[in-house]
């Protein structure tokens, strides 16, 4: 299968990392694309950065119509309605497969991710996700970003810092990494703390190959239906979606 997998944010940098840790857990017959799109933010960090990086997501996955399947890279599962109502194929949100697998590994687990401003987009899409009752909390290490592609950042020693809390004071059962940048820190920190620590990158390139390999597809009878043939005017003429789509 060919699987497209899309940053939302124009970090080069963050788009690689992604893209190696898909190709890290991918079945053999599964090529793995990783891009990003050119306009929009370099990093995702609240409701502000997320609404600019959709438009740019949304032309990249537009370009692809070989894509098997494709991923949204970004925790907050940015644009993941819109998307999967835009394409047939299946658009799994790396935030939405994370917490899937970590419920089938503990009773309880927390979110660690970056900053608390996107600490509240988090918690909305755990209750919309339907895992209130196993989250046990979203936490944030008070890391930006972009440090994340820092080598000299204590990125890393704040995020397990903020790990040993979720295990001591949630009582979390497995953690949940709360942001495609720390995708290659997962099997590190899983076994600095002994508990799964599970990344939505590797979370979401298996889900799509599942659901590849069974066939299916987004169901287009309810709120997933395409968008309706209707004008877009200015910035966004090339948006309109023809009947053709
Ligand atoms: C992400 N932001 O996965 C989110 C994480 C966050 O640019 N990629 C980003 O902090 O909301």
């Amino acid at each position: 299968m060919h699987l497209t997998i899309v940053n939302p944010n124009t970090t080069i940098t963050m788009t690689h990392t992604i893209g190696e840790a898909a190709r890290a857990v991918a079945a053999p017959g599964t090529r793995i694309e990783a891009v990003n799109p050119d306009s929009g933010p370099a990093s995702i960090e609240g409701y502000y950065d997320e609404v600019f990086s959709i438009p740019g997501m949304l032309a990249e996955m537009r370009a692809r119509p070989h894509a098997d399947a494709f991923v949204i890279a970004c925790f907050d599962d940015t644009g993941l309605d819109a998307a999967r109502s835009l394409v047939k194929v299946p658009v799994i949100g790396i935030g939405e497969a994370a917490m899937h697998m970590a419920t089938l590994l503990a009773t309880k687990f927390s979110v660690v991710t970056t900053l608390a401003v996107s600490v509240p987009a988090l918690e909305h899409n755990v209750h919309k996700y339907g895992f209130a009752h196993r989250c046990a909390r979203v936490r944030a290490c008070e890391v930006p970003v972009l440090e994340l592609e820092n080598p000299a950042s204590d990125a890393r020693s704040r995020i397990s810092a903020e790990i040993a809390r979720a295990k001591a004071d949630d009582r979390a059962e497995a953690i949940v990494l709360g942001c495609a940048g720390m995708a290659d820190l997962a099997a590190a920190l899983s076994a600095e703390h002994g508990l799964p620590v599970i990344d939505g990158v590797a979370s979401a390139v298996k889900l799509a190959e599942s659901l590849h390999g069974l066939g299916m597809k987004t169901s287009k009878v309810g709120g997933y239906a395409p968008p309706r043939p209707k004008t877009y005017s200015g910035a966004f003429a090339s948006a309109a979606v023809s009947t053709e789509d």
